[in-house]
Order: C-alpha cells, then structure tokens, then sequence
C-alpha cells in the first residue's frame, strides 16, 4: 500500500517528544520518537545528534556526522517510515539562487533571516557546555556563503609597496600555530529587547554569542614576514576583506587599530580550525580573522586580503553599520560618518536557566538560575549577581571559566558560565542578572540610556520572567 505524503512544513511540526520527533531523509518520512526513546547504550550520541535534527531533512546532517551512516542505522531508520516527503519539497537546487550553495544547518536553529542565513541556536543549549560546538555556533552571514577551493585559495597580504601571496599550507607552516579560547559576539545580540522601540536590524536574542578554540597564525608574524614596518607611523589600521560579495561584486571587508592587530597581547590570529577542525562554511573556510575582545563584525571570515592604511577600512560594514547612537538620533539625524566605529564590547551578561515564560516548582523556596557573562578588550569577569526581586537582594553566582588565559588579566577573552541558587517568592517573578568585569564595569539596569536606532550593544540588566509555584 502507498504511504501518505508530507511536506516539510509538516515535518517541521514534529520536532519534540510532545509532537513526535519526524525527520525526512532522501525521499522518505520517519518516525522517529520511539527510536530516540529505546536509547540504545552505544546509540546514545547517534540519538542525541538525530534529535537536533528532529523536524527536518537529516540527509546532509548524516553527512556531516558520517560515521553515524552506517547500513545498521539506515535499516533500523527504515522500520520507522511513515510516508514520503512531498515532490515540490524534494525539489532540486536553483542555480538561479545565490544561496543555494549555503551549507546544511540544524533545524534547532531560530532563524532570523533566511537569506542570507542569521540564526542562533537555542538559549537551553547555548550554556550547556563551555566550548559552543561548531553546529550549535550561531551564524550571521550579510552575504550568500562562497564556495572556496582550498588548495588554490591564497590570501593576498598588500601593503602597497609590497605583497605576498599565502597559501593555506604556508600559513599552516611557514608561522606558528597559536590556538585562541575567544567569545565572539555579534554587535546585535540582544538586540530584540531594543526592538519594542523602533529599530533597524536583525531580531536577534540572547544566543548570537558562542565560544571557540581557534587556531592559526598570528596576523602580527604575517605582517611582520610580508616586510611591514610596525613603526611606520602612518598606518594607523590593518584591514580583513572576505571572498563573499555581493551582486556588485563589493566584498565584505572591516579594518582594526593596527595597535590590536600588531600587539603580542591582542591575539589577533588567521584562524584555520575551529575546535580542532577545519573551520565550517558557515564560520569561514578555510580562513578567517579572530579578533579576540572585539565586535563580531571584524572577524572577518572567507578572508582573501590583509591591508594596511592610514585609515579605517572603506567597506560599506566599516563605514555605515556597526556604530551606535544617541538614544535622541534618529534616521535622519544619524550622521554615520562621524560616528566611531563599535570595536571593543562592553560588558554582557544573560540568564539562559530558566527560560522566560518557564512555571518553576522551587526545591525549598530556591531557584537555580544559569547564564553566561562576558567582557571585550580580554576584561574579564568578577562577579555576576542574581535577583530574583527586583534587585532588593543579590545572591553572587559561581563562576566557571575554561579560558587558558583567564589568569593573565590581559588575555581573558572568553566567558564565563555561572550558576546561582536564588530564594523565590510564589507568584509571578522577574530574574535580574548583571556582571562586573575586572574594571569593575557594570551593566546599565534598562535599555533607556543606552537605546540606539541600530540595536547595538543590547547589554541591560536581563531579565527573564517567569512563574513560581506554590
Ligand atoms: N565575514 C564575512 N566575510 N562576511 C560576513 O557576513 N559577518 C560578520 C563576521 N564576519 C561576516 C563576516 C559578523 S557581523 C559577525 S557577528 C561574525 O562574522 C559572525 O561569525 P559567525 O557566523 O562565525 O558566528
Ligand atoms: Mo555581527
């Protein structure tokens, strides 16, 4: 007998044990959510790594997780088929679509936007583990991801009167390997909170933060190998252009203080892999700068060029995006050229346990509540408190860190998860957290002063409400 058919809009409704957990692969339709439910001891992982892709296609999923695709997985997988997987919904790429390159995400992604991909990954994950794996790290693309052949890619270093061309192999090689433990932010996390007023961006929450191992070469050797003269007293900014561009053939590019880029303590690095791999797509491959301590933005991934200049880069994401303004400018007032540029963040912090809307049942009147803090400019974290009454009391979170350079005071570039056990009255309750970091820098109590027409530097007090049981 013939099996119905489903869209994968359909499909995209069966994503938890509540609704059933479905996915489609090739052109089939499973139910899945007894197979995740036996929890078969050595299968645990494989089950695990099926539910992030629960309400959608698991085809590319199995190749990034290839040594999942075993024909034991794919015949027990076949005694679950329920249907097949409508014709429109297998339709094949449209070359016509600059995005149809773009590589495969999990569906546990909130997207923000599409095309080009911007998405972060769930709040209950992000905090589950120090490291962000690669697949959880939340992307934000401005651009189509390009398709870039590593062996004949070469990174162009100009300095005007002379230029080197490296290869991967030579910058694997020829400099030596520094891996990096950073947080990279984009300057619009948060930004959803601003966005009750009037802003103009992405809508993103409090996920478009993530942290890596990263490991390259530092931009200091490449300079300084290519003949750059770190005394030259007229250049004043190293610029990064990528390999993605857009219709007018206009690459994204973004410059930094050639301070930062030169000094040993800035770290910054070329980065080649990610968590020890080679960096995915979306992050970069095969290269891509790591500015420790400094807006997403600069970090700039598909790297083909390095610059140096008098003056910051001219890319339209130096110039006339990634600034902020006065709480009183206004779309037409908002004067980009003379605003500065956002480089180094403020401090930042979030609630991620429990989730907002969550009804808690509190274990002796307490509630444990979970989040991660951060600083730019390698600041790092002191103290985190939690309130779970409108900040009257203050219980101070353990902190953890896992950054191999958190005791140098210069190098803290990455951030800290922290934990707090707070009393809770029954009712309807709003949690505060706020982060000091280690020049005592804290965080605004509400977004009023620091609201800005582009939603940057969303860095409030958070807060999260909630209901407590009786
Ligand atoms: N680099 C290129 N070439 N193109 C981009 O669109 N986005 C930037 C930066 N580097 C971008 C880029 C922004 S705004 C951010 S926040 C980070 O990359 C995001 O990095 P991720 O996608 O690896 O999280
Ligand atoms: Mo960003």
């Amino acid at each position: 007998q013939s099996l119905p058919i489903f869209s994968s809009e359909e499909i995209s409704k069966h994503n938890s044990k509540d609704n059933g957990i479905w996915v489609s692969y090739k052109d089939g339709v499973y139910d899945i959510t007894d197979f995740v439910d036996l929890h078969p001891g050595g299968k645990k992982l494989t089950c695990e790594k099926i539910m992030l892709a629960s309400g959608g296609p698991i085809d590319a999923f199995w190749n990034m997780y290839a040594v999942h695709k075993t024909d034991e997985v794919l015949e027990i997988l076949e005694q679950y088929k329920i249907g097949s997987l409508s014709p429109e919904d297998q339709k094949p790429i449209d070359l016509n679509d600059p995005f149809s390159k773009d590589p495969f995400r999990l569906p546990v992604f909130r997207i923000n936007s599409k095309k080009p991909f911007n998405a972060e990954p769930p709040i209950e994950l992000l905090t589950d583990s120090y490291i962000t794996p690669n697949e959880l790290f939340y992307v934000r693309n401005h651009l189509p991801v390009p398709e870039i052949d590593p062996d004949s890619h070469r990174i162009s270093v100009d300095l005007g009167d002379s230029s080197i061309q490296l290869s991967l192999e030579d910058l694997k090689t020829k400099f030596k390997p520094v891996t990096i433990t950073t947080t990279i932010q984009c300057a619009g996390n948060r930004r959803q909170e601003m966005s009750d007023f009037k802003t103009k961006g992405l809508s993103w929450g409090p996920c478009a933060i993530g942290t890596a191992r990263w490991t390259g070469a530092r931009v200091r050797d490449i300079l300084l190998s290519a003949g750059f003269d770190p005394d030259d007293k007229t250049i004043k900014h190293v610029h990064f252009n990528g390999f993605d561009d857009d219709i007018t053939n206009t690459s994204y590019g973004a410059s930094i203080p050639k301070q930062k880029a030169m000094s040993l303590d800035g770290d910054v690095i070329i980065a080649y892999k990610m968590n020890g791999v080679d960096i995915p797509r979306d992050h970069g491959y095969p290269v891509r700068a790591i500015v420790p301590g400094y807006v997403g933005a600069r970090n700039v991934k598909w790297l083909r060029q390095i610059t140096v200049g008098s003056d910051e880069s001219t890319s339209h994401w130096q110039m006339n995006d990634y600034k902020a303004f006065s709480p009183s400018t206004t779309f037409e007032t908002a004067n980009y050229k003379k605003a500065p540029s956002i480089q180094e963040m403020p401090v930042i912090s979030a609630i991620s346990v429990p989730k907002p809307g969550s009804i808690i049942d509190p274990e002796d009147g307490m509630v444990e509540v979970k989040g991660y803090a951060w600083s730019g400019g390698g600041r790092d974290i002191m103290r985190v408190d939690v309130s779970a009454d409108g900040g009257n009391t203050w219980q101070e979170a353990s902190l953890t860190k896992d950054d191999p350079d958190a005791d140098d005071s210069a190098h803290c570039w990455a951030w800290t998860l922290w934990t707090a056990e707070v009393p809770v009255a029954a009712g309807k309750v709003e949690i505060i957290c706020k982060a000091i970091d280690s020049a005592n820098n804290c965080q605004p109590e509400w977004i009023g002063p620091i609201w800005n027409l582009r939603g940057f530097l969303t860095n409030a007090w958070h807060r999260v409400n909630v209901t407590v049981e009786n």
